[in-house]
């Protein structure tokens, strides 16, 4: 989701689950994953839910020497004929890069692809896109030299950059809020207030979830007024079923078990 508008939203990269998908890194949501075979079945119906509303899905081997590759959305973040490829926050999670970057300089011949360099860090998955604001969360994983070089690419592309300071019992900023539609932002109280991301542009809204549905707040929108929803979040459900959208709810046990939220599986381009 996170940086690419609704109308951009065709096709998505996401990555098997590797054998060793049971070291994954997992210190906020989840206490590590404990069942490979449900994850692959989840992420499997994952799968199913994005082709069967219209999303074009390539799945990239899994890499058993990164238990953490499923989660594609850190590793690259495509913009307005761009690709950014961060330096991962994590460093065991850096040798995931490369086979995304060659299928994304195949696919997205023409778009120019920006590298970033240490001590710069940045994982995707603290960018999130409304229209053409971008957020970028502050976080263990993204630092002040990520951000920067962020902002050098949104200058140039005319975008606004903000930053949101992510507290520190949260990983990122996808973890904890998505954009449902190019008008909503969905926020957990606990973690965000409305202010975290400034004044809202005409028509947009911050909606606030209460602090047990943080997990939920990660959405996967769809044109059509379709969302993806972690199954289990009630008031994220009812939330955005009052607005108008139909949602398709996901077991997302064992991906939530390695801090993985629906967003996380895939790059959208
Ligand atoms: C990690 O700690 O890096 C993984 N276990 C979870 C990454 C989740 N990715 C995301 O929120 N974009």
């Amino acid at each position: 989701m996170a940086t690419v508008r609704l109308d951009q939203k065709g096709r998505a990269l996401v990555r098997a689950v590797p054998d060793s998908y049971a070291n994954a890194l997992a210190s906020y949501f989840g206490a590590g994953p404990t069942n490979v075979a449900l994850a692959r079945s989840q992420h499997t119906a994952y799968v199913s839910a994005l082709e069967s509303n219209g999303v074009e899905v390539t799945i990239l081997p899994a890499d058993n020497a990164h238990p953490d590759c499923i989660f594609v959305e850190d590793q690259a973040v495509v913009i307005d004929g761009h690709v950014l490829l961060p330096v991962p926050g994590a460093e065991s999670r850096r040798g995931e890069q490369p086979p995304i970057a060659d299928f994304l300089a195949q696919k997205l011949a023409g778009h120019q692809i920006c590298k970033m360099e240490p001590p710069a860090m940045m994982d995707g998955g603290d960018i999130l896109r409304l229209g053409d604001i971008i957020f970028v969360g502050r976080s263990t994983r993204t630092n002040d030299a990520g951000i920067g070089e962020l902002k050098d690419l949104l200058d140039h592309l005319g975008h606004e950059l903000r930053i949101v300071d992510i507290p520190p019992h949260a990983l990122h900023l996808t973890s904890i809020a998505s954009t449902p539609c190019d008008q909503i932002i969905l926020a957990p109280e606990g973690y965000l207030s409305p202010e975290s991301f400034g004044e809202m542009p005409e028509g947009c809204e911050v909606v606030m979830m209460p602090k047990e549905e943080v997990y939920g707040c990660n959405t996967i929108g769809l044109p059509g007024r379709k969302v993806l929803v972690a199954d289990g979040y009630p008031t994220v459900a009812k939330t955005l079923e009052e607005r108008g959208f139909e949602t398709i709810l996901l077991d997302m046990s064992e991906i939530r078990a390695a801090d993985g939220s629906p967003t996380c599986c895939s790059i959208f381009f």
